[in-house]
């Protein structure tokens, strides 16, 4: 799943795509690199990020979803307001990525899929003391409540997805992505989502001699690796900023899935 940010304020790359036609031509760039899927998303939800009004999310990923869905894209729609979820849908958007978990009676009636996400908390406050009896077990329960929810009102194509990041320390991060087979082993698929996340920043520091922690768009080894060991490991997807370099790493092990 590649991402595509029509946002002034995503954390790895906004403003890049804010406006319409450059982000349509980065979406077709990633799926000509191997994307499956595009998640189009209109508001950040970045640590501290304020909430969007829903006329501009409207507006920055409504023309975006339905050019793409026009070119045959399946169109992910990353939002947490109803009317944006319904709109894309109309659009053309195929999935609903909720990062609130709070969309699938919307997502059942748009007869769209979905996928329920873990998060603490909401943006503004998620990163501020993150607690948890035991994380695994916690986001494994949680998303499967979720998840059933979603099925019992009508969503064929359920997704989970631990929510790196959203209401986690680092060693809650780590635990997720180290016990992911907790998560695949509830049936259903899942989706990760480390790309440029700010936990790769600590790590890669702890290897930098100088302790420098790089900018989110220059994590791509510890992007690359995390999503390859997410898909050993039996996730069904990672969404990405780095579609091609993602594609080409799995490629170069996904063998040892085939043996
Ligand atoms: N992470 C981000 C956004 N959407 N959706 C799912 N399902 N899982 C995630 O972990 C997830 C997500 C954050 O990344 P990004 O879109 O690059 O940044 P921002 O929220 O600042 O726009």
């Amino acid at each position: 799943m590649g991402v595509v940010n029509v946002t002034p304020d995503s954390f790895s790359d906004g403003g890049r795509f804010l406006d319409h036609p450059a982000a349509i031509a980065h979406a077709h760039t990633l799926v000509a690199l191997g994307a499956d899927w595009v998640d189009v998303g209109g508001e950040s939800t970045r640590p501290r990020a304020e909430p969007v009004p829903v006329d501009e999310e409207l507006r920055r990923v409504v023309p975006v979803v339905e050019a793409l869905a026009a070119d045959g894209v399946a169109v992910s729609i990353d939002t947490r307001k109803a009317e944006v979820a319904r709109a894309a849908v109309a659009a053309g958007a195929r999935l609903v990525n909720d990062v609130s978990s709070s969309l699938a009676d919307v997502a059942a009636e748009a007869g769209a899929g979905f996928v329920a996400m873990h998060m603490l908390g909401d943006p503004r406050t998620m990163q501020d003391d993150p607690a948890y009896d035991d994380v695994v077990l916690d986001v494994r329960d949680y998303l499967v409540d979720r998840a059933d929810a979603a099925r019992a009102a009508g969503v064929a194509d359920v997704w989970i997805d631990p929510g790196i990041g959203f209401g986690k320390t680092l060693d809650h991060n780590l635990d997720l992505l180290a016990n992911l087979d907790v998560l695949v082993a509830t049936g259903y698929p899942v989706l990760v989502a480390t790309s440029r996340k700010s936990m790769l920043g600590t790590l890669a520091a702890r290897a930098d001699p100088g302790g420098a922690v790089p900018p989110p768009a220059d994590r791509l080894e510890g992007s690359v690796a995390t999503a390859v060991w997410a898909l050993l490991l039996g996730a069904a997807m990672v969404r990405a900023h780095d579609v091609a370099a993602t594609v080409q790493a799995f490629e170069a092990v996904s063998y040892t899935r085939e043996t």
